[in-house]
């Protein structure tokens, strides 16, 4: 894959898409995958740049060093078409290993290492994991998409990952501000990858679509067949649990507590 400043776009389908990712995600041991169309206006952008401005990011400087560009990933990559995005559960098997999961940082070091420690942090590192699967799928979908240029990164690229996964039908945004499908919950490591293919027939830019377009379990279905905002309801456990009040559904995580 060349560098950058002469990629030209490349079209697909989105069922020639969805054919190659139903393929390949399996075999790379990815659940849920998806795209979205650029240029795309994030829906919640003015919400990111108030998170800024409220200073809930804390210490976590990098956040907010290029934050246009965070909401704006053309502003960069003037060449990119698309979004991919793609998911890797981490939470399998572990519920069953957790004597008392709200222990967390607070439990008697006598007590069982899983009540101490994120579940997230609990198996290999995903910035490994999910990269490589993600390149790996890459690799393969250039195989069959001449032309095709795409780099992917997880947790560590510009981007507001959250945005695009619920733009790409993965999942909804809960009051926890994690992406949950209402069938494998929260304990989803997201990945992206800014992309040439323009997908034809993907809902047009700001729309978000109601199914990934691959996913080993289907959401749930709703009739009428729109993508929903909040099926949190009027559910406040998170909320209720959490030991430092860190989480508010509308103004988002205060990374300072
Ligand atoms: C900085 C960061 C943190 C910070 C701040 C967290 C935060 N909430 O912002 C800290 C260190 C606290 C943190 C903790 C965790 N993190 Co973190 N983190 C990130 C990182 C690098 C950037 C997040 C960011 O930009 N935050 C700023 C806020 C404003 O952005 P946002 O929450 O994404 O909000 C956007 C959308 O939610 C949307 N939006 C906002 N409101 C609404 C409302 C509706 C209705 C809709 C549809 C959309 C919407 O608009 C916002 C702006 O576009 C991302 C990776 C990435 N590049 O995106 C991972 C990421 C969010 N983290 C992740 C994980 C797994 C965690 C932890 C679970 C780890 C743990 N300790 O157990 C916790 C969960 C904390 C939580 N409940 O949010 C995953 C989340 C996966 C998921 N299923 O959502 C990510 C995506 C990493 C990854 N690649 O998998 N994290
Ligand atoms: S409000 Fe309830 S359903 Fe929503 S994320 Fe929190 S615990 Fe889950």
């Amino acid at each position: 894959m060349n560098r950058r400043a002469d990629i030209n776009p490349v079209t697909v389908s989105v069922e020639q898409l969805q054919g190659w990712l139903n393929c390949l995600c399996p075999e790379m041991g990815i659940e849920l995958a998806g795209a979205v169309a650029l240029p795309c206006p994030l829906p919640h952008r003015e919400k990111w740049l108030q998170w800024v401005a409220d200073g809930r990011h804390g210490d976590l400087e990098y956040l907010i060093r290029e934050s246009e560009n965070r909401a704006d990933p053309n502003r960069k990559n003037p060449w990119a078409r698309s979004v991919l995005v793609m998911a890797h559960r981490y939470t399998a098997g572990w519920p069953k290993l957790d004597p008392d999961p709200s222990a967390g940082a607070d439990a008697p070091l006598d007590s069982p290492w899983t009540n101490r420690v994120s579940r997230y942090a609990r198996g290999l590192d995903y910035h490994d994991v999910l990269l490589k699967a993600m390149r790996r799928v890459l690799r393969r979908l250039s195989e069959k998409i001449p032309g095709l240029e795409a780099f992917a990164s997880t947790d560590t690229g510009p981007y507001l990952e959250r945005e695009y996964a619920w733009l790409a039908g993965l999942g909804f945004l809960g009051h926890n501000n994690c992406l949950i499908h209402e069938k494998l919950g929260s304990g989803l490591f997201l990945g992206v990858a800014l992309s040439n293919l323009v997908v034809d027939g993907l809902p047009a830019a700001g729309i978000p679509s109601v199914e990934p377009l691959f996913g080993l379990t289907p959401r749930r279905r709703r009739p009428p067949q729109t993508a929903p905002v909040d099926l949190c309801g009027s559910c406040t456990r998170c909320l209720d649990a959490c030991p430092t009040a860190a989480l508010d559904p509308v103004k988002g995580l205060d990374a300072h507590r």
